[in-house]
């Protein structure tokens, strides 16, 4: 049986990769932070079937015991600070866990000395500004936040120990990808919550910022599956994953509003400039036709069914609450 640590567990990724790898049979570890309240909303039906272990990307000690108490063939450290807009007020804790928190987890599998696969959460943020449209792996990098500067430096040094010290290192370049797991505060499940509210008369208007954005949008567990493709390959490789197409929060908007019969979102939508960004990356659209090709890897859901999908499931869970709130 293989064994995993996985960084980051509770979040949107590292639960659906979770999810995945036991159906693979995996015996699977996974790393939280310690809490003053457990935030374990994305992981409360793996209880029985994971194990969790205490540490944090900031603490190079914790990522030692980690490695040690789990003793991983895979690592896939999905752990950071991920929401680009809280990356201006956090500059610096955001550099520290997104960016040498990687080098930390590199050293901690180093020391450790057996041959452990890595895998790195790299991101479509490090494209920013984008210089080509769409992206492919040689595209080069041009990141508009601390955080797409701080993931620019994991990508990096995740590529320099593979160089070093011949280590089986990889990163996933990818796109902009949500679920029904997604963190309230990004803006698609902003909307399928803001969404869900209206339609139960919850609430009145969704606050937003730039509504110009596009973004080229997957659904998670499609690509977790490519995470886990890359680990299998025979040589470690930086891949894009992403499905190609870009659309606007307005499209996103349409749909969302759609599934609950109302077809005029701009009567339920306003701009509030507490939502934009120093600096913006107006659009995001990948070329993933490398891992297409070596991965056998393509995205299995639209952009139409990862909207509704959202939706459903926000309008379902206040359904599950006995009090709305
Ligand atoms: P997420 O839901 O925000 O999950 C991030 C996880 O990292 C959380 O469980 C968080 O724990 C943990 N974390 C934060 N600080 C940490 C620290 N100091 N030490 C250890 N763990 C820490 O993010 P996601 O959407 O699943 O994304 C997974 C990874 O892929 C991230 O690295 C993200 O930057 C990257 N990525 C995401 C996308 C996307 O569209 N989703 C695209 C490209 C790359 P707490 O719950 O304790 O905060
Ligand atoms: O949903 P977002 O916050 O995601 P963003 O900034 O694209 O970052 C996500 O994807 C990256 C991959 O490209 C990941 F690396 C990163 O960890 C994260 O998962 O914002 C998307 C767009 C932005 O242009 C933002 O300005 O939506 C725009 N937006 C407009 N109004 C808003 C809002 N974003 C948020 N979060 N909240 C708003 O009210």
């Amino acid at each position: 049986m293989k064994r995993v640590l996985i960084t980051g567990i509770n979040g949107m990724d590292g639960s659906h990769l979770a999810d995945l790898l036991l159906k693979k049979d995996y015996k699977v570890f996974g790393m939280e932070r310690r809490s003053s309240s457990r935030n374990r909303i994305n992981t409360l039906h793996l209880e029985d079937s994971i194990t969790f272990l205490h540490g944090d990307l900031t603490d190079q000690n914790s990522l030692f015991r980690c490695i040690k108490e789990s003793d991983p063939d895979e690592v896939y450290n999905l752990g950071s600070q991920s929401f680009v807009g809280e990356s201006w007020n956090t500059p610096e804790q955001t550099s520290n866990v997104s960016g040498l928190g990687v080098m930390r987890m590199l050293e901690a599998i180093r020391e450790y000395g057996k041959p452990i696969k890595f895998y790195q959460a790299s991101t479509s943020e490090m494209f920013g500004k984008m210089v080509e449209n769409p992206a492919n792996e040689n595209t080069p990098f041009y990141p508009r936040s601390p955080y797409g500067v701080a993931k620019l430096y994991g990508h990096w040094i995740m590529k320099n120990y593979r160089e070093s010290y011949d280590m089986f290192t990889c990163s996933g370049i990818l796109f902009n990808h949500e679920s029904e797991r997604r963190g309230i505060e990004f803006v698609t499940r902003k909307i399928s919550d803001g969404v869900a509210r209206i339609h139960l008369g919850l609430q009145d208007k969704i606050m937003l910022g730039n509504l110009d954005a596009k973004r080229d949008w997957g659904y998670a567990p499609d690509y977790c599956e490519a995470m886990w493709l890359m680990l299998q390959q025979d040589k470690p490789d930086d891949y894009v994953i992403s499905t190609g197409d870009t659309h606007s929060i307005g499209e996103f908007l349409d749909i969302a509003f759609d599934e609950i019969g109302l077809s005029n979102w701009k009567k339920y939508v306003e701009q509030d400039s507490r939502f934009m960004r120093p600096a913006e990356v107006d659009v995001l659209r990948g070329d993933s036709s490398k891992a297409k090709e070596k991965l056998n890897w393509k995205p299995e859901t639209t952009f139409e069914e990862l909207v509704r999908k959202m939706v459903k499931s926000d309008i379902k869970l206040y359904h599950q609450k006995s009090v709305y709130h």
